[in-house]
């Protein structure tokens, strides 16, 4: 294995963070300022929850009321408060104006959306910051409140590598629109096709879709991530020396972002979703290699009792946030997600954060880790597999 600097030079790095359950030292909390209702596009049709709601009224356009935003950004600050008292640098993004439309020569869309959920915009792999495609035309822009923090990094951290996946066209032909027609027999029929909204002819991917385990990261097939996506990732990965690997969950039916269906939080441990098994033969991997699945216990609230406008399910409940291997910060109400933590040893702490929940996802989602005390390891080491184009004297993987 190639050797890497000293615990010294580990010390002045300031982009460091190569799995999701590592000490955390800093991270960005997103903020609901001037937050907008997600329009309809191709790559998303936002609905009310709740059915009957849903025959009289349309989903809402425009700005967010003020006093929605206003609790979720305490929740959001409860959060910051929380992380501090732990001694992690906290970090926000900047104010964005949402309420622009965006006119692109291929597309238009009337609005954006918000800055709450960093984790599916932005993603930090070992010493390096990436921007992901994005796949949905409100959210194309999504990277400018996090670029003056991109830069800021970029110019104190002479070790951060930082590059911006290629931007997809997102005209229309990009997406299968009939996706959102096809009756429910049809999706499970499908369901090992894994074809949702987006077509396979450009490389597309949310940073959400990706759950970093050292030096193998997972992405998973989606909504949001097409295969060419997973590809991209691959390539630019592995090189590297990260072993990339597409996971897909067949019962999901509308999938996006995997930090709602397979969340590591310890070495050996992933918290499962008992509702979305990992397609059958990709869970070999993880048994060959001796880790542990622990089956997320239910959550509290069906999907038809989440807040009126959230667009997630009611699986937010697993959208946990590690501090270390053996801290968990959890959403207040989701308590057998807590005993069977505290169970299995970890230690719970549960904060309010469901007004935050129509923003577009949980802990998880709403915060993009910069750096956690560590290195990249292998925790697979049983793995038979030579990552594409990997040479000895290029695994920066391993911090040359
Ligand atoms: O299960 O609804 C939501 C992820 C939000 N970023 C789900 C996934």
């Amino acid at each position: 294995m190639p050797s890497y600097k000293g615990v010294e030079e580990m010390q002045t790095r300031i982009v460091n963070a190569w799995n999701e359950w590592d000490e955390l030292e800093e991270i960005v909390v997103g903020i609901a300022d001037d937050a907008y209702f997600e329009p309809t596009e191709p790559g998303g049709r936002p609905a009310l929850r709740d059915k009957n709601m849903a025959v009289r009224e349309t989903f809402p356009r425009g700005l967010k009321k003020q006093e929605v935003t206003e609790k979720a950004n305490e929740e959001l600050n409860g959060l910051v408060a929380l992380l501090e008292s732990h001694c992690v640098t906290v970090r926000r993004p900047e104010k964005h104006n949402f309420g622009v439309s965006v006119k692109t020569p291929l597309f238009e869309v009337e609005n954006q959306y918000c800055a709450v959920c960093p984790r599916d915009v932005m993603i930090t792999f070992g010493n390096e910051i990436l921007e992901a495609t994005m796949s949905r035309r409100a959210r194309f822009f999504e990277y400018l409140p996090y670029r003056k923090l991109v830069y800021e990094y970029w110019h104190n951290d002479p070790h951060m590598i930082w590059n911006a996946a290629p931007k997809p066209t997102m005209q229309d032909a990009m997406y299968r629109e009939e996706f959102w027609e096809w009756p429910l027999e049809e999706r499970f029929k499908r369901m090992h096709d894994f074809e949702f909204c987006l077509t396979q002819d450009e490389v597309i991917f949310d940073a959400a879709d990706c759950s970093r385990f050292g030096c193998d990261i997972f992405v998973q097939e989606s909504m949001t991530t097409n295969r060419p996506g997973i590809r991209w990732l691959k390539r630019h990965l592995e090189p590297r020396g990260f072993r990339v690997h597409d996971v897909h969950f067949p019962l999901d039916l509308f999938p996006s972002h995997i930090d709602c269906t397979f969340v590591p939080l310890a070495p050996g441990v992933v918290l499962t979703n008992p509702e979305r098994p990992i397609k059958e033969g990709e869970e070999k991997l993880f048994m060959d290699n001796d880790w542990q699945f622990i089956e997320a216990p239910h959550p509290t609230s069906s999907n038809d009792e989440m807040p009126m406008f959230c667009q997630s399910s009611k699986w937010l409940a697993m959208n946990v946030l590690s501090i270390s291997p053996k801290k968990v910060i959890c959403e207040a109400q989701e308590h057998p997600l807590h005993e069977l933590l505290d169970k299995h040893g970890f230690e719970v702490y549960p904060i309010p954060f469901r007004n935050v929940f129509e923003f577009g996802g949980s802990l998880h989602c709403a915060t993009w880790d910069i750096r956690r005390r560590g290195t990249c390891e292998d925790y697979f080491p049983k793995l038979n597999y030579t990552p594409l184009a990997a040479t000895t004297n290029d695994v920066s993987c391993f911090i040359m």
